[in-house]
């Protein structure tokens, strides 16, 4: 039953190859730092404390914990890390571009010698635009879309590879194709779209070093002496897709060799490099691949591959056929009611792929390089020979973060769309968090990002995606605090926006969208319990606040910017923008408190709880009347109002009640970005659990099931994307996967598995598990995987029959809350419920019965308590 575990003590760390690592580690004259054994149930998050750590080092390290009863366990297997380049001054390496201009993207490559056998080699690479690093004729790296996203201008990543193993005596080739990607390509929104948004031309960056048996060193960098010609790939472009002519390549081009090609010089240019950080984000990997489910035919005899998912990243190509033959690759998210390629929602995107064959008889196997796709059908024209499965198959590529849940009901249907939320977050983190992956847009909303981060920290240990993106946010942010709309900033929010009559001089921040600031360094704080994020974001957190009270004015109520809104809600229902941007002040003023607190803050503390205090002093004053009723009364009113805890203690019956009231009287939801993610909280928090799964569960339009009845795979843009009748929202934005109205993910999570974490212990230090079984789900099974381990809950119902099984990981607490029981009535393990064996406390509140546990697995069964009386 229960098992628990107690303080972690000892960390040891040494410099040392990875095969040494393990003897060193026992060497104390060799050991970095011994943190001793600390005496504490924290075994997370324990930051290296030792001597400051160089340039290249390479640090192994291993640790071992006591039990409660003071025992230790064997040392772990040694784990290592190791440094980047720290110092400005560790770079000799130069920018390099090709000299003669050339549509085409550059092969560049530099022959060199190594004198003796190798003990060490590492390339650090990066680039202007997107890069592929090769070496004696092999891809280096698994990384895809190198060097990333991110605000080029502040913070330009750059890779690390190692290449002790692939480097000979003699002589070697490094090379690299170098692509406009997001940085010198076609990138923006609508009509602020941009060509080149951060330079006019590529360049490419590295630095090779060596070092040999004998200790001492070579270092190869981009200089004057690499060369350049142009690659087979005539064109490529994020949007656009790629154009690629087999009969161009050059087999020797990155290899010893004869080389057939016209080779010129590159230019070389001495830049700052004060903008260079170490990759920070997980990388950009293929992830899976899809078989096609199917071939179909066009109406215009075109032959479409159906991958039977919308997915994101690319299709490898597979065909044997005369040289110069092109085959072309549309690729669309849904088919029209001809069933030909729908791509009038890509509104300009191209996602074509063109491939001319080399034509040399072999079968001619091309993936893309510098471009993704958002599609579920690729249509083929020109393909020699018929079209098969084994012609296309589809590459997922996304940022390689590890699924961090499982979740399954008896309806099959949650099931979906369960699977339609991850999949939507898969196609919206290719290193970024973006609202869409498909159209001319593909770009860091922070909305988008902000209301879908928990559903977000759920599926996926996004920490180092998120903490990544958030130094973007900051890097990005106005001197006067306001958060742009998209990170990066590619839209220059505040220069170019669209609308500057309506937007005033300096009123680049919209409620719910900049709020991003403050709202997912909290949900990262939840999810994993580190304060550093906390630390790092302070800043920019308390800017964002700065500039909302700047806004807000003395009567510290957000009126007359431009804002969002409760964007793309159902129907014409309109949300007050000025409600919503004071409710959204309060939010952020709120955790900016708590985050205060984390920090140990005190007078900031203060100081935030006063401000929120009156801040939802003037939400009440402006915008609640007496019976309760927030604003024009429409459902994301009552969600955020009551959401946010804004509104006095006796007044939330009432509210709710109106919210429900709404939502019995309409059927069915209205609400956009903004109020969807809070809606099925308000109501089950406040007494109606079973509006809310009748919302949940519905399969007409508007729901979140209603896509699944015209076959979605992802979250769609808009409520009703394809209509019943089967025509379609206006193109210009239609995205059949925008993960925002995903947000109910949380939900499913918290309420229906009921997992959530404790924002007084974070990081599932303590859980609470608080199932609410309703909905005629009879069995619900998820599992989260926190840093301490897997949490599991996984319930039935047969007749009044509960039972719950949950699993809480070592080192760990939960508060288990057992929805209409009694104690009298509760077995666990098939004996009554006492206090004893890992549980450490047992609560009935008339209602509900609530355990305080440890780790451990326990299964508790009864026959439920006549509840779920609604109001
Ligand atoms: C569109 C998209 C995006 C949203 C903005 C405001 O570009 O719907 O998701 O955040 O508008």
């Amino acid at each position: 039953m229960a098992e628990t575990s107690g303080p972690q003590r000892l960390t040891r760390l040494a410099t040392a190859s990875p095969e040494a690592a393990a003897s060193a580690l026992d060497n104390d004259s060799q050991l970095l730092w011994d943190s001793g054994g600390i005496d504490s149930t924290d075994s997370t998050h324990r930051v290296y404390s030792g001597p400051r750590l160089r340039s290249r080092q390479r640090c192994s390290w291993r640790v071992r914990i006591w039990d409660d009863y003071g025992t230790p366990s064997e040392w772990s297997a040694p784990a290592w890390w190791e440094m980047g380049l720290l110092e400005l001054s560790d770079w000799s390496a130069q920018w390099i571009e090709p000299d003669a201009p050339s549509q085409r993207v550059p092969y560049l490559r530099r022959r060199f010698a190594l004198r003796d056998e190798v003990a060490r080699a590492r390339v650090y690479a990066t680039s202007h635009g997107l890069y592929q690093l090769y070496l004696n004729g092999h891809r280096i790296g698994d990384f895809e879309l190198t060097p990333g996203f991110t605000s080029y201008h502040k913070r330009l990543q750059y890779q690390t590879y190692d290449l002790t193993e692939s480097l000979r005596i003699g002589d070697n080739v490094i090379g690299a194709l170098l692509g406009e990607g997001w940085y010198a390509g076609v990138l923006g929104l609508g009509d602020a779209w941009d060509n080149k948004r951060y330079g006019e031309h590529t360049s490419f960056f590295a630095q090779l070093e060596v070092t040999y048996r004998d200790d001492t060193t070579d270092t190869i960098v981009t200089d004057e002496h690499w060369r350049s010609s142009p690659s087979p790939i005539l064109n490529s472009g994020v949007y656009a897709g790629e154009t690629y002519d087999a009969r161009l390549e050059q087999t020797h081009w990155a290899n010893l060799g004869g080389l057939n090609g016209l080779w010129s010089r590159v230019l070389a240019r001495i830049l700052p490099h004060d903008g260079l950080v170490a990759q920070h984000g997980p990388p950009i990997r293929k992830i899976q691949e899809l078989v096609p489910k199917c071939i179909l035919r066009a109406s215009t005899g075109e032959t479409i591959v159906d991958l039977g998912q919308n997915m994101v990243g690319w299709v490898r190509l597979c065909a044997r056929g005369p040289a110069g033959t092109t085959i072309t690759l549309r690729h669309g998210e849904i088919l029209d009611a001809k069933g030909d390629l729908y791509t009038e929602n890509l509104i300009g995107a191209g996602q074509t792929i063109r491939y001319i064959l080399r034509g040399t008889g072999a079968i001619e196997v091309y993936e893309p390089h510098f471009t993704f796709q958002g599609f579920r059908y690729v249509s083929i024209h020109g393909y020699p020979g018929e079209v098969t499965v084994g012609s296309i198959t589809g590459v997922v590529l996304h940022s390689d973060m590890a699924q961090a849940s499982e979740f399954a009901t008896s309806d099959d249907r949650l099931n979906q769309l369960h699977h339609n939320v991850v999949w939507s977050q898969k196609g919206n983190s290719v290193d970024i968090p973006t609202d869409c992956p498909q159209r001319l847009e593909r770009l860091g909303w922070t909305g988008d990002a902000q209301v879908f981060a928990a559903t977000a920290a759920f599926n996926m240990d996004v920490a180092l995606f998120f903490t990544k993106w958030l130094k973007d946010l900051a890097a990005d942010q106005y001197p006067n605090g306001s958060v742009p709309w998209v990170v990066p900033d590619v839209v220059r929010t505040i220069e170019v926006a669209p609308l500057p009559e309506l937007l005033g001089k300096e009123a680049a921040g919209a409620a719910g969208w900049g709020d991003a600031a403050t709202v997912i360094p909290w949900e990262l704080y939840l999810a994993y319990g580190d304060t550093r994020v906390l630390q790092e974001q302070y800043a920019s957190m308390a800017k964002w606040v700065d500039y909302q009270r700047a806004r807000a004015g003395d009567q510290l109520v957000w009126s007359g910017d431009y804002q969002w809104g409760d964007w793309l809600p159902f129907g014409d229902v309109s949300t007050d923008t000025d409600l919503i941007a004071t409710a959204y002040f309060a939010r952020s003023v709120d955790l900016l408190g708590r985050t205060a607190q984390a920090l140990g803050k005190d007078d900031d503390v203060l100081r935030y709880r006063i401000l929120f205090r009156d801040v939802r002093a003037a939400f009440n004053r402006t915008f609640v009347a007496t019976d309760a009723k927030v604003g024009g009364g429409t459902q994301t009113a009552y969600v955020l109002a009551l959401q946010f805890d804004l509104l006095p203690p006796e007044q939330h019956a009432a509210a709710a009640g109106l919210l429900a009231a709404s939502v019995r009287s309409t059927g069915h939801l209205t609400t956009g970005f903004l109020g969807t993610p809070g809606l099925l909280f308000a109501l089950s928090k406040f007494g109606y659990l079973e509006d809310a799964y009748r919302l949940l569960l519905r399969d007409n339009i508007p729901s979140w099931l209603y896509p699944l009845t015209h076959g979605a795979t992802t979250i769609w843009e808009n409520w009703d994307g394809i209509r019943p009748d089967g025509s379609l929202q206006d193109p210009s934005m239609n995205s059949f996967n925008h993960y925002a109205k995903g947000a109910v993910g949380e939900w499913m999570y918290r309420v229906i598995a009921g997992i959530s974490a404790d924002s007084t212990r974070p990081g599932y230090k303590h859980s609470r598990i608080s199932p609410k079984p309703g909905g005629g789900l009879h069995r619900v099974r998820a599992s989260h995987s926190t840093l301490y381990g897997e949490l599991s809950t996984s319930w039935e119902i047969a007749g009044s029959t509960f039972q719950l099984v949950v699993s809480i990981p070592a080192n760990t607490t939960a508060t288990v809350t057992l929805p209409s029981a009694t104690v009298q009535a509760i077995l666990e393990s098939g004996e009554p419920l006492a206090v004893g064996n890992g549980i450490t406390s047992v609560q009935d509140d008339g209602a509900d019965v609530t355990v305080e546990l440890g780790s451990g697995s326990y299964r508790f069964s009864y026959a439920m308590a006549d509840s779920h009386s609604e109001p």
